[in-house]
């Protein structure tokens, strides 16, 4: 039984989980505080977003955290915010690129704008806030960088075009971080979140106008060996890991968090 578990502590680590208002961040920005983490810092996009989140974590126990309203593809906002946190709050010890939006839209009907903005979300958002925060780590010479991809970082569907974009290349993101910043002792790894029960799959989840299932949780079910969804607080214990020296020699890794998905062919139909 191992007694010493102080490599897998946040102690006096701060975290910067961009999107954290709710969802998969809001539940990782829980077990960072739980795992010890001094401080947690978050960005949304609204002000009234950014209100009920600091009710949830007033509501959750949680006092050390501070939001801030900034659209991570705004390169100016980031640059300035991550001033902003070194003013107010200190060294980022950990970003975890969490922030993501999604469309589900036919390919061949989706506009260059939607597809723009999904790939800007969820790919050069990813981009400009580990490059707004690589060269505090590189002069500390120490730094977690987590990203957060998805199933579709490795599987197409339909409708999720720009997404699957993104997704796959955050996964090729994370790994080139890892390559052009391991020297620093910087670690750049991703987690893969398999169909997590959060706002973002709730049209996925909804029952149908005539009350039965809708066919897509059933299908998930079905690919998914517990039979179904995750929760967003099965992310946190992944996420503290990687966020840890318990993962120093982790890097350009993507934790798939996906309750088997990946490794299932699925429940055959009865
Ligand atoms: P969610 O419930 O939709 O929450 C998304 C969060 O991102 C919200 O806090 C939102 O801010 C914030 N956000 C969106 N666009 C932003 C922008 N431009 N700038 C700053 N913040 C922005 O999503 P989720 O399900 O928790 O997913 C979180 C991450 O996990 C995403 O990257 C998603 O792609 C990924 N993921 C989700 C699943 C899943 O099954 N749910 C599975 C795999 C991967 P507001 O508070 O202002 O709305
Ligand atoms: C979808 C879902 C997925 C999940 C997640 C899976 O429409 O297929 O939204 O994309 O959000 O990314 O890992």
């Amino acid at each position: 039984m191992m007694k010493d578990l102080s490599q897998f502590s946040l102690e006096g680590k701060t975290a910067w989980i961009t999107g954290a208002s709710y969802g998969i961040g809001f539940n990782i920005a829980k077990a960072f505080v739980q795992a010890g983490a001094k401080m947690i810092v978050f960005n949304n996009t609204s002000e009234a977003s950014l209100q009920k989140a600091m009710e949830s974590y007033r509501e959750a126990g949680i006092s050390n955290v501070k939001g801030y309203v900034c659209d991570v593809t705004d390169e100016h906002a980031v640059k300035e915010l991550v001033k902003k946190i070194h003013e107010e709050v200190g060294q980022i010890d950990i970003l975890v690129n969490n922030a993501g939006i999604i469309k589900r839209v036919p390919m061949h009907e989706m506009t260059r704008a939607e597809f723009q903005q999904v790939v800007d979300i969820d790919l050069v958002g990813p981009f400009i806030c580990a490059s707004a925060v690589l060269p505090e780590m590189m002069e500390r010479r120490e730094g977690k960088i987590i990203n957060i991809c998805s199933m579709m970082s490795e599987l197409g569907r339909e409708t999720v075009s720009a997404y699957a974009a993104a997704k796959g290349g955050l996964k090729m993101l994370t790994r080139n971080i890892c390559s052009e910043y391991g020297e620093y002792n910087i670690q750049c790894n991703a987690i893969g979140p398999g169909y997590i029960a959060t706002p973002q799959t709730a049209p996925l989840r909804e029952p149908q106008a005539d009350g039965s299932r809708h066919p897509f949780d059933a299908f998930i079910c079905a690919k998914t060996p517990a039979g179904r969804w995750l929760n967003p607080e099965e992310l946190g214990g992944p996420a503290v890991f990687l966020a840890s020296h318990a993962s120093d020699a982790v890097n350009g890794h993507v934790l798939y968090v996906d309750g088997g998905i990946l490794a299932y062919i699925g429940k055959q139909p009865k």
